[in-house]
This record gives C-alpha cells, structure tokens and sequence, in this order.
C-alpha cells in the first residue's frame, strides 16, 4: 500500500501534495479597449514529455530554468491544440504525466517600460494540473483543465533589461479520485504479465482523456488600476429592461466609475455611476433565444470607464461587457425563458475533433454553429465539462441556449464522494460561475453527468453542491444529470429541473425499438409523479457507423439509429404538452473515447461524423427541429 501510494506520488507530484490555490479577483474575458491591449501566444511551442520512470526528471532537471532545448530533445507542439493526436508515437497518444510546453514571447517595450501598465498571463485551459513559470521563475498552479487561470506577471516583466520572458508551462494530465473528473492510477504489479512499474489510468466516463494546452494562451495589459469584476443581473419591470450592475475595481481605493449602456445601434439608452446601480431601459429588447422570436439573440453594451485618481493625475480603464436582459424561471411543469414556455430542442456536444483532440479552433466552432443553425437546434448542454468562452460569447450572439456543466463527470467511487472531492467541487462551480454568470445564453447549471448517487455518501454531497452553486447565482435554476437505470432518484429533490438520460433499445433490450415507447412513458411518468418537476430528457440516442445500411434495421446501421430516434419522439411529443421540457440528442458528433470492445475507433452516436458530415438521424432530426420550431411562428428562414 505504501508503495503503491509513493509511486503514484511520483507519477502526480503536487496533484497529491497540495491544490492550486484558489482563484482570486474577477475572470472577465481578456477583451481589447482603449486602455487594454492582448497578445495571442498561439503557434508553435517547444514541447517535451517526460517519459522517465518517475516521471519528474523534469523537476529534478529544473527544466524551467533554461530553455526546455538546451536539456534534450524537443518537438514542435501547436497551442491550442491536444499533444495526443499530433504525432506518430503511439506512446505520447497514451502518456500519462508531466509534459513540458515553453515559448518566448517578445514583449512591446511599452509594456516592460511603463510602470503603471499591467501585464497578465493567462491560459485559457491546461489539462489537468498545471505550473507556470516565468523566466524561471515560478508563478502559477491550477488545478482544473477546463476553466481558465492568470496571473500577473508585471514584476517579472518590469524594470530588467529584458524585452522577451521565456513562459514554461509543465501540464499532468494525471486523474485522481479526487480530481474533476475523477480516475484511478492502476499499478500492475503481476512480473510475469507486466514490466516493473506498468501502469493505466482508469476512468468512469466515456471520452478521450485528452491533455495540454487546449485553448488559447495570452498576455493582456490593464492599468494598474482597473476593472477587476462586473456582475449583471438582468430583469424586466412591465415593458421596462433592468441591469443591475456590480463592478469592482483592483489596485486603488481613489477612482470613478461611470457605466453606460448601448443599444444594437450603439445608442445610450442608459447611464450610471458607481460601483453598484440600476440601469432601466424603457421598451428594451429582450435576449430571446433562437427561433423563439422574430429578433434573436439582442445585445446591449455595457461601456464601464473607471477613472484613477493618481499623482500623475487621471487614468483611465474601459471594458465593455455584452448583456442580454432576459429572465429564467421555472414551474412545475414549465421552463420559463422571459415569462414564455421554451422547450430545449437541441444536442449534447463534445470538444472533440481529428488531429487537435479538444484543442479550440475558429473553423471547427463556425462549423459546429453553422450546423446547428441548419439542424434548427435552439440548445445544447456543455456535456461533461466547461467549453470555451469564446463558445459561450457565441451562443449569446446567435441565441443559442446552453446549460453550463461542471466536469463532474465519472464520479461512481465511495472515494469520489470525499470531502476532499467535495471542496475541489465547490471550488471548480465557484469559477465556473465567476467566469460564465454574464452570459445570457447559460439559462441552468448541471453540476454533475449520472454520478453514483444512490451511494450513501451522495446525498449529503450534492445536497451541499446543489445549494452552494445556488448561494453563488439565485438567478439560475440548477440540475445534475441522472440515467434512467438509476431508477428515481432521490437526489433529485435538490434540483430544480430532472434531466435524464436513457439509452431504451441499445443497452437493454438492444434490438427491440418497440419497447421504446412503453419504456420511455414509463420513465417520465415515474419521475413526474415523484417530484413534480419539469423534465428534460438530456441524452438519447444510438451508435451508427456512417455508411452501414440495413433494413429492416440492425444496430449500427443509419437505418436502426433513426429509427430509434423516431421512436423517442412519439412520447416526446405526447409529453412536451405535459411537462417535458426538452430533448437533446446524443451526440451531435462522432467522438473519442478510449479504446473498449464497445466502441469502434471512439463513441459512434453523432448525428454528424467526427468530420461533420451528416448522418441519416441528422436529417430526422432537422425535419423535427424545424417543425417544432416553426409551431412557435418565429423560425428563422435566413438560417436555414
Ligand atoms: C451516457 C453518458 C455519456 C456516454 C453515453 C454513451 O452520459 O457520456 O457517452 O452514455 O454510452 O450514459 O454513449
């Protein structure tokens, strides 16, 4: 046992010795402004993993200290992008530990001159456990890899003779029982089966476990003193938009504030000042999603100017923060988007594609956009982890609806419910929140993808969760998703909205789409009566491989996997007159998972191959999507 613990300290390094510490301030976007200025650090990094046993060659060489080239071997490694799929070496495919990214990033002089200018390093996401170093110099740690960090670097920057900082980032994609989500290191210690310290990493959910710098890396500048956090909370009074706004302000107590708010058209239609108020804006457009209205999507800025008092007289700081004034509510049968009933007719994604992994990539989002618009999809659920801003900044823009899921994911172990887990999970819904509270489109948190709930320890666990995520936004209704095997559950007292998952015809009962409905009745009946609540059924759906015909339909053929589809829809459609309140299918695209007899080269349910291109339950899926929509008047043809 003590061995076993010392070699999996040796593999996790400080994933086991100590968290990174928690995040201070605010997380708002890194957006340009008069007074702000951003340096994207995309591209080629230098790059090695360290496949030594212990794997901490790396710490024990201080790799950090000189350039990663001078100490070995490096590749050349695109950021953003996974380290997995890149090359041809199956052994970095598979790795588990510590790898090495490091670049130099030249510096406008302005930046390393002007004393009164900031200078933050931030890092979109790192999976899993993360340490920065800044000229070797330790800096950061973070523990999370879907959710961003930064870190000033301004006095390590500053004052020196140098233009350029060399950035070394070290990335462990190593899971732990207490990690989000969690695995397991498993030793096989059998010599006869086994080389000296064989080991795999085990976890309970089903996609890659995909590592390294997955989304963008930046430097961005701000004031000395600046605009540290807004918070908005919007309403509506009649016919009149309310925006109460919180602002708070870092590195002075001398300064002022002003905020204004613009119109699409950029005309003010409201003004404050201070650091909390009450914007009213008569006759407002409303955040309406998607198809649900003539004029999706409406988007006002707030224009915040902090003015600086200092002895060199006034600086100031200006950040403009999209808003959507809109409403969310929930009965017990109804899903309210400002006052009006919305069913979620949409997808499950994953952030998943050839080569880049979970790497963020401009063409690939506009595709993914683009086919939701074509398949009239009005939703979809961050499945199983937090995606990137700059997904969620166009869900606001195009009207999409998403419900935000932390990567609580896999948690099936009597260890994954520890109070250690627990604070990890409190802390990882407490950026969650920071980072996505202003985003109209997030109408509902999930906290969790089918944990091991009926385990004893559960109900204390999510129970705590579910109010702590509450305490941090009473403007959003929260849920974990559960699976239909797990019977009713009884966690699902602390949720506002029963999302559930099940897989009739292709787990049990596999081959037999006509118990579907009988099954699926059943299902929502059973937890409608129970809870009273309104319900999403947020994962359905069948493997196909794209290609594979058959009729009569057989399992993974096109033909089975609409037709299962078309078998859901039947209830769906008796019940959405009751109180289901959405369906989003599983999954909009073919993805990784680790290898497993069960899968075919990764998890075949996409509507669209892992390429994007449609499936036959795409096109099923478009015709009802389209249908559904245009029962509300409001579809949108300039979509289409
Ligand atoms: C569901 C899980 C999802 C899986 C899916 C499947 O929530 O992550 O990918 O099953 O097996 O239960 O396809």
């Amino acid at each position: 046992m003590v061995r076993m613990l010392a070699l999996v300290v040796a593999v996790l390094g400080p994933v086991l010795w100590g968290r990174g510490l928690a995040l201070q301030g605010g997380m708002l976007y890194p957006r340009e402004s008069p007074s702000r200025e951003r340096k994207e650090l995309g591209g080629l990094w230098s790059f090695r993993a360290d496949f030594s046993d212990n794997r901490r060659r790396g710490f024990e060489q201080q790799w950090y200290q000189r350039p990663l080239r001078e100490l070995g071997p490096t590749l050349d490694m695109p950021v953003p992008s996974s380290f997995n799929d890149v090359t041809q070496d199956g052994k970095l495919r598979g790795f588990i530990g510590w790898v090495w990214y490091e670049r130099e990033a030249v510096l406008p002089q302005r930046w390393t001159q002007d004393l009164g200018t900031r200078v933050v390093l931030r890092i979109g996401s790192a999976h899993y456990y993360a340490i920065v170093w800044v000229n070797g110099v330790h800096i950061a740690e973070h523990e999370g890899g879907h959710l961003p960090f930064e870190v000033d670097i301004s006095k390590l920057v500053q004052g020196g003779p140098l233009g350029s900082c060399r950035i070394t980032i070290a990335v462990n994609n190593t899971l732990t029982p207490n990690t989000l989500p969690p695995g397991t290191i498993l030793y096989k210690t059998d010599s006869s089966k086994y080389p000296n310290g064989y080991f795999v990493q085990n976890t309970r959910f089903d996609f890659f476990n995909y590592a390294g710098l997955h989304r963008p890396v930046l430097l961005y500048t701000t004031p000395t003193t600046y605009i540290d956090d807004i918070t908005v909370i919007t309403g509506t009074e009649q016919e009149c938009g309310v925006v109460n706004y919180q602002i708070s302000v870092q590195g002075s107590q001398h300064f002022e504030l002003e905020t204004r708010l613009l119109d699409a058209e950029g005309q003010v239609v409201a003004h404050g000042e201070g650091a909390q108020g009450q914007l009213r804006v008569p006759n407002a457009h409303l955040w309406w999603p998607y198809l649900m209205h003539s004029y999706p999507a409406y988007l006002y800025s707030l224009e915040v100017r902090l003015t600086a008092q200092t002895t060199a007289g006034p600086v100031p700081d200006f950040y403009t923060l999209p808003v959507g004034i809109r409403t969310v509510a929930v009965t017990d049968h109804q899903f309210l988007i400002n006052g009006k009933p919305f069913y979620f007719h949409g997808v499950n994604k994953h952030e998943d594609a050839d080569v880049r992994g979970k790497g963020f990539d401009w063409p690939l989002l506009m595709k993914d956009f683009n086919l939701l618009h074509w398949l009239g999809a009005n939703s979809f659920r961050t499945s199983h982890y937090p995606y990137a801003e700059e997904v969620m900044q166009l869900c606001d823009r195009y009207g999409i609806v998403i419900i935000d899921e932390s990567p609580g994911v896999g948690i099936m172990l009597p260890e994954n419910f520890s109070n250690m887990s627990l604070a990890h999970h409190l802390e990882v819904m407490e950026e969650l929140v920071r980072r996505d509270k202003n985003h109209p489109a997030v109408v509902m948190w999930s906290v969790a993808n089918e944990p091991a709930s009926s385990l004893k320890p559960a109900n204390y666990y999510f129970k705590t969760l579910i109010a702590h995520t509450k305490a941090l936004d009473p403007t959003r209704p929260v849920t974990y998703v559960t699976n239909s095997n797990f019977d009713v559950d009884l966690g699902a007292q602390y949720v506002d909205v029963i999302c559930v998952n099940s897989y009739y015809s292709w787990y049990h009962d596999f081959g037999h789409l006509e118990v579907i409905p009988m099954q699926l009745a059943t299902q929502f009946e059973n937890w409608h009566r129970t809870f009273q609540k309104p319900i999403i059924q947020s994962e359905y759906g069948a493997d196909s491989i794209a290609g594979f015909h058959q009729d009569p339909p057989l399992m993974f053929s096109e033909e089975y996997h609409r037709s299962l589809l078309e078998q859901y829809h039947l209830v769906f459609d008796q019940k959405r007159q009751e109180y289901v309140v959405g369906e989003l299918i599983w999954n909009f695209a073919d993805f990784m998972t680790d290898q497993a007899p069960l899968r075919v080269m990764g998890n075949k349910k996409g509507i669209f191959t892992r390429q994007r291109q449609p499936k036959a339950a795409a096109f099923v899926l478009r015709e009802r999507y389209w249908k559904i929509a245009n029962e509300s008047g409001h579809s949108l043809p300039y979509f289409r």
